[in-house]
């Protein structure tokens, strides 16, 4: 039985890769791809989505639009990593189809309420405003989803301040939120995603598939890459997102560890920082855990199987 995911997603350069993984994987069923503000704004992160179903050959999947701003703070989007359309760098092909005409919160509550309790995975890779409003507005979500397993935050490491992560960070009070459910929160943060860097090798991998989708990512990466060269000093980036989609197919291709984790609200230089507590032993009710270690090379072998299986796809 393969696992019934929603990706809630800014695509955004590593949303997309994300995205492309899940559509390729058999171990995954992908029920729905909800958008929310993040990378860019929504009509942006929108747009993209949209396209990149095309480029995916992503058919049957509803995509519904989901918040446009964070719960309290302001909009703060990405452009110095993720360009001014969210995905600047590929040529992006116009969209096929429209988008889903439900809210992406109500779009998450009817899927998790269509499907048995326990059977439905939240993944989420952008900010957490969805996933905190459909909470709120169905609270009987919170036991019927398996587990959210989300990427952002970050235990050792910030990108967004010392110690924040942007999806964290752009909206606290969401997080706050989903941290604090009854769900199993797993969390897929910098302190893995950091581990998943796009070498030239696993470059020349993606590129000598050939195909449309695997160029498309390499000319992805390419720009990414180059951001993340110039603005943060790093000789490969990292591709956060599809680390979260991965732990889903196959949790073996990292550890995690069981440990509370919270998130700061009010503090003057740690606002969004995730704070975990290493103190051994968690505590029982503790339903929070984080990633630690990761396999690459079964992590880039799920993604170059996956763009194989994907193959070619009609322009
Ligand atoms: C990546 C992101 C935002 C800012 C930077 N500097 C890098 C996006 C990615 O899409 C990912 O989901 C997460 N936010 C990593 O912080
Ligand atoms: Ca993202």
């Amino acid at each position: 039985m393969p696992h019934k995911i929603i990706l809630d997603c800014d695509p955004g350069h590593d949303d997309v890769i994300a995205l492309l993984l899940a559509q390729g994987s058999p171990e995954i069923e992908l029920l729905a791809v909800t958008t929310v503000v993040g990378n860019q704004t929504l009509d942006k992160v929108t747009r993209n989505a949209l396209a990149v179903a095309r480029v995916a050959g992503l058919a049957d999947v509803p995509i519904a639009a989901g918040c446009p701003r964070p719960l309290v703070r302001d909009i703060e989007v990405a452009p110095a990593i993720h360009g001014e359309s969210g995905l600047d760098g590929p040529e992006l092909p116009k969209p096929l189809r429209d988008v889903d005409p439900r809210h992406g919160v109500d779009l998450i509550i009817e899927t998790v309420m269509a499907h048995e309790p326990g059977t439905v995975t939240l993944v989420p890779t952008g900010g957490l405003t969805n996933i905190a409003m459909a909470v709120r507005r169905e609270p009987r979500i919170a036991e019927r989803v398996k587990e959210v397993v989300l990427m952002g935050g970050g235990y050792h490491t910030g990108n967004w301040s010392a110690v924040a992560e942007f999806n964290i960070k752009i909206d606290p009070e969401a997080a706050h939120i989903v941290f604090n459910e009854r769900w199993p929160v797993v969390m897929v943060g910098l302190d893995l995603t950091h581990q998943a860097l796009a070498t030239p090798d696993v470059v020349a991998r993606i590129d000598a598939l050939g195909t449309r989708p695997a160029k498309f990512v390499v000319e992805l990466l390419d720009f990414f890459g180059r951001m993340y060269r110039e603005s943060q000093g790093f000789d490969s980036p990292p591709v956060h997102d599809p680390c979260a989609v991965a732990y889903v197919i196959d949790p073996s291709v990292m550890t995690t560890q069981r440990v509370p984790v919270d998130i700061e609200l009010s503090g003057g230089l740690t606002v969004g920082m995730t704070v975990a507590d290493f103190r051994a032993p968690a505590p029982p009710e503790c339903t929070t855990s984080v990633a630690v270690q990761l396999d690459r090379g079964k992590f880039w072998d799920l993604i170059v199987d996956a763009l194989e299986r994907i193959g070619e796809v009609e322009a």
